[in-house]
């Protein structure tokens, strides 16, 4: 039977180099500090690592605002720096996929200033401007209702050029007129350049946004007080995303045989972790897609193989409890999860692929929503991240861990509103206030649900700069507990670090936990999550089980037998479970 492409089986990471390693003592991460830790990742087992922006960027919003797509911004290191980070990977059996941010470039762009010195000009057709009305600047009211997700309009004035300029997101975020070939083919241009390098693939920003209503009409005010963005309907799901997609895969993505061959490609590793001779360059790579509100069923028609456009997309809908979202102060129910899983898994064909995330940049910590106020206790912290994991690396789909889950990385209790540097709560913060919240009340609303606990730098040893950075590192990141950073974690075998790398090795080795079947038991538990891969071939079954809660519960009788090979809490599989327990046994041939 063909190959299935290398990314169903693959274990991706998510490495936001701002906040990962310091090479040069800044206090920013960059691209020689990546480098010095790719053993970490190799160690680990990771196979893809996906590079938040790294491109030339003024960092409104760290590097989704790009400047220049083919130049390394100067505080994250050079281009040369890059090729050795791609080679350094290749080396060690492990691709690299970068973050590409194409709804929108950053206001200093040269496509955009060229489009504000001249509206009519070539350039005034790659963004959305829009005509103001007669008055004393010329503007009058925004060319309609949509909203920004940083705050207020999702318009700017622009008196140099009398337009309105659309924005999504930060004011320095324009968005690009996909409408334009010209647009599309800049941006397959970009995508051939960065293959040429040795680029495996990229993970596509807000890219179910690129496609917007024609007019841009104004958006219903009952979905916009629903959806909280007024306009949204108009752009998360537009009429011709999927003709974009298709093309941009076409065009971009598949290799021709002009192309040049890449200059290195990934070296095989097998099952048991050796490393073989560098594989043959993939025609494609991989397109991963980040669509923000999308559902299970459009997440199908834009992943599905036979469609032809993205691989793999990050379905979010996972992320919030139900009824709640990120702002909400509230402790996730693994219940909850093991629902959404069930339905979502239900409702996959052979043709489709799942990314199964629990965390990334622009959300607290899972862990710390799971455990609320007891995320210190190092007991519960270290199971339930163990009980993360197991469900994370061996439901069916693809794996994306997030920097920091390896060594059940928390939320950060941020002291002060000047410790938050995201846009997107500064922004937040700043509308409070003004709406005449204090400051301590301010805070306390906006610290739940801040991107920036993603975005506390990595914690390779104990001490105050956490061997992250000599110098004083960009964002706060106080020692949280003992025995949670990676020199600590490495040495201990019953760690969090330990338990993810055993089981990564585990599932590298075993066809039933990535190629297998699966079939979930007692399905309406709210409290245990159990289930079996059933092996490809004639290998082993295997019997996967969570203690979904703080409790110790009963384990439910007439489970298959099976032999515990890697547990949270030992091996022995008897009548109960302590608080997130979690085991992986192999499932003994009957009779
Ligand atoms: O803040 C959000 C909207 O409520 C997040 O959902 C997030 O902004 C959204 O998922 C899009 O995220 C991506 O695009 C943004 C950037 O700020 C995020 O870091 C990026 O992941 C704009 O480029």
């Amino acid at each position: 039977a063909a190959q299935p492409p290398w990314w169903r089986r693959a274990v991706f990471y998510q490495v936001y180099p701002r906040s990962f390693a310091d090479s040069d003592g800044d206090g920013v991460g960059d691209l020689r500090g990546v480098t010095s830790r790719l053993d970490h990742l190799a160690d680990l087992g990771v196979d893809c690592v996906w590079l938040s922006p790294i491109f030339d960027s003024p960092n409104e919003d760290m590097g989704y605002d790009v400047r220049d797509y083919r130049a390394v911004m100067s505080e994250m290191g050079t281009l040369a720096d890059l090729d050795d980070l791609i080679a350094g990977a290749h080396e060690r059996g492990m691709r690299i996929i970068l973050d590409l941010v194409v709804n929108h470039t950053s206001a200093e762009h040269a496509w955009f200033r060229a489009a504000v010195a001249d509206p009519d000009g070539p350039y005034g057709d790659y963004y959305h401007l829009q005509p103001g009305v007669p008055g004393e600047d010329g503007s009058g009211p925004p060319p309609n209702n949509w909203a920004s997700f940083f705050g207020g309009s999702a318009w700017r004035w622009l008196p140099e050029a009398k337009r309105w300029a659309l924005h999504l997101f930060a004011p320095g975020q324009m968005d690009l007129n996909w409408e334009n070939p010209r647009v599309r083919a800049e941006v397959a241009e970009i995508v051939r350049w960065w293959r040429a390098r040795g680029i495996d693939g990229f993970r596509l920003d807000v890219i179910n946004y690129i496609s917007k209503r024609p007019g841009l009409p104004d958006g219903n005010e009952a979905i916009g007080a629903l959806m909280g963005f007024p306009g949204i309907e108009h752009y998360f799901f537009g009429p011709r995303l999927h003709e974009y997609l298709r093309e941009l895969r076409a065009t971009g993505f598949t290799r021709t045989a002009q192309d040049p061959r890449p200059p290195s490609t990934v070296r095989s590793r097998g099952a048991d972790g050796t490393l073989g001779v560098p594989e043959p360059p993939d025609p494609v790579g991989v397109l991963v897609g980040e669509t923000p509100g999308v559902g299970v069923e459009m997440s199908r028609l834009l992943s599905g193989a036979r469609r032809r456009e993205l691989d793999l997309v990050f379905n979010f809908d996972v992320l919030d409890g139900p009824g709640k979202v990120r702002w909400d102060d509230y402790r996730y129910d693994l219940g909850y999860l093991k629902g959404f899983y069930l339905d979502y898994l239900a409702r996959l064909g052979p043709d489709d692929a799942i990314a199964l995330f629990l965390d990334n940049h622009d959300n607290p910590r899972m862990l710390s929503k799971v455990l609320g106020t007891r995320d210190r206790d190092p007991v519960l912290r270290s199971a339930a991240a163990k009980a993360l994991a197991t469900i994370q690396l061996t439901l069916p789909g693809t794996p994306f861990l997030f920097q920091g889950q390896e060594i059940a990385a928390i939320n950060q209790d941020f002291a002060a509103a000047a410790e938050l540097k995201d846009v997107e709560s500064v922004n937040r913060l700043a509308e409070l206030r003004a709406d005449g919240v204090a400051h301590e009340d301010a805070l306390a609303r906006v610290r739940p649900g801040a991107r920036d606990h993603a975005r506390v730098p990595m914690r390779w040893e104990p001490g105050p700069t956490t061997g992250f950075s000599t110098g004083t590192p960009w964002q706060v990141g106080r020692e949280d507990s003992v025995g949670f950073t990676v020199a600590e974690q490495g040495a201990d075998p019953g760690s969090v670090l330990s338990f993810h790398r055993d089981l990564i090795r585990l599932r590298r080795a075993e066809p039933a936990l990535t190629d297998g079947g699966f079939r979930a038991l007692l399905p309406r538990s709210r409290e245990y999550f159990g289930w079996v891969r059933t092996a490809p071939g004639d290998g082993d079954d295997w019997l996967v089980e969570v203690n979904l809660t703080d409790r110790t519960i009963k384990r439910p009788r007439g489970l298959p037998a099976a032999t515990g090979v890697l547990g949270s809490h030992g091996l022995a599989r008897g009548p109960r479970m302590a608080p997130y327990e979690c085991v992986v046994a192999r499932v003994l041939i009957a009779g």
